[in-house]
């Protein structure tokens, strides 16, 4: 049932419409004043409209609506504002504050019926785009086997991370994960056993970053990791746990019991460089721990941080 909200300083008016729209079919709140509706908009559940007479003492209709439209929990609420009559000069200021509509006294019910029905299809039509846009975003930005960010949208992502670590001098490493002999998984399992495999990597290797890590599936069973504020030691302790948590995992899909292993490269952003670089030298340390015989991680340093120590 739709709930409509009534502000009107007089009693017969609002004892009239109330009627009317309860006949058709509205759960219907009366107030009387400005500061009332105000009070009823933060402590009841928010009504799917209101009609907000213009000229009230105290606060008026317009202050009212102001206050409204300031609010991000009621702005969308549509307004229909009730002048004194057609020629009133505070409906302009209404329309332009963001009202929806208004009615002049004396209401021709019908007339306000219209309006009222044109302003719920405006804002079911409203919600519907939002709600439209959110999964479109979601699907540009997510792969959705995984729900890692899909290439684009990482790379973006890690771009803007690595501009700000450039900005304030802070550091940022890349991480290059690959899960090993994949195939075999398909191969032995089936394509759907792969499949959740690749859900409960993503599960597993969530369950031991910092929530500002940022990661993203580059294709098939291979990872990108960015890690801000993370420093070559950092990140490779941070690799060695996802590497660790991985193998001790035990994945249980159908009949099958099965674990995995990860190659994983690391670096960390050298001085002036793009995301971009850094992560090419973190996939150059995967394939080296992939040559050294797979499950282990690997650390290219970066040029600018050579360290006598470089595993
Ligand atoms: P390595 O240790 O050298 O990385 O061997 P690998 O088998 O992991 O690597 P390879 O590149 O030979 O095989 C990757 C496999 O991943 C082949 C492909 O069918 C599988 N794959 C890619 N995307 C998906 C997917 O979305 N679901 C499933 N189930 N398998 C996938
Ligand atoms: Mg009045
Ligand atoms: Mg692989």
């Amino acid at each position: 049932m739709k709930r409509a909200l009534v502000v009107d300083d007089l009693q017969e008016n609002t004892t009239l419409l109330t009627f009317e729209l309860e006949d058709d079919g509205f759960d219907v709140q009366a107030v009387h004043s400005g500061r009332d509706c105000l009070d009823t908009v933060q402590t009841t559940p928010l009504p799917d409209i209101i009609l907000l007479d213009i000229h009230m003492p105290g606060l008026s209709g317009l202050d009212v609506l102001r206050q409204l439209k300031a609010e991000p929990k009621t702005a969308d609420i549509p307004v229909i504002m009730v002048s004194a009559n057609d020629s009133d000069s505070n409906i302009v200021e209404a329309i332009d504050l963001g009202a929806h509509d208004f009615v002049s006294k004396p209401i021709e019910y019908t007339v306000l019926a219209a309006r009222v029905r044109s302003a719920l299809r405006l804002s079911t039509t409203l919600l519907e785009l939002e709600q439209a846009n959110l999964e479109l975003n979601k699907l540009a930005t997510v792969d959705p086997l995984t729900a890692c960010y899909n290439r684009r949208h990482f790379f973006t992502l890690a771009k803007s991370e690595a501009d700000k670590a450039k900005r304030h001098t802070r550091p940022l490493a890349a991480m290059m994960i690959d899960i090993d002999h994949f195939k075999t998984i398909n191969d032995k399992f089936g394509h759907a056993a792969g499949d959740y495999a690749l859900q409960q990597f993503r599960h597993s290797c969530m369950s031991v970053c910092r929530s500002s890590d940022i990661i993203g599936r580059l294709g098939g069973e291979e990872f990108a990791l960015c890690c801000p504020d993370a420093n070559a030691q950092g990140v490779l302790s941070l690799a060695e746990r996802i590497r660790n948590n991985c193998e001790n995992l035990p994945i249980q899909f159908e009949q099958h019991r099965f674990s995995m292993t990860l190659s994983i490269g690391v670096t960390e952003l050298a001085h002036g460089e793009n995301f971009d670089e850094a992560l090419h030298r973190a996939d150059k340390a995967m394939y080296n721990a992939k040559q050294a015989g797979r499950n282990q991680t690997s650390m290219i340093h970066a040029p600018d941080n050579p360290s006598p120590a470089e595993t």
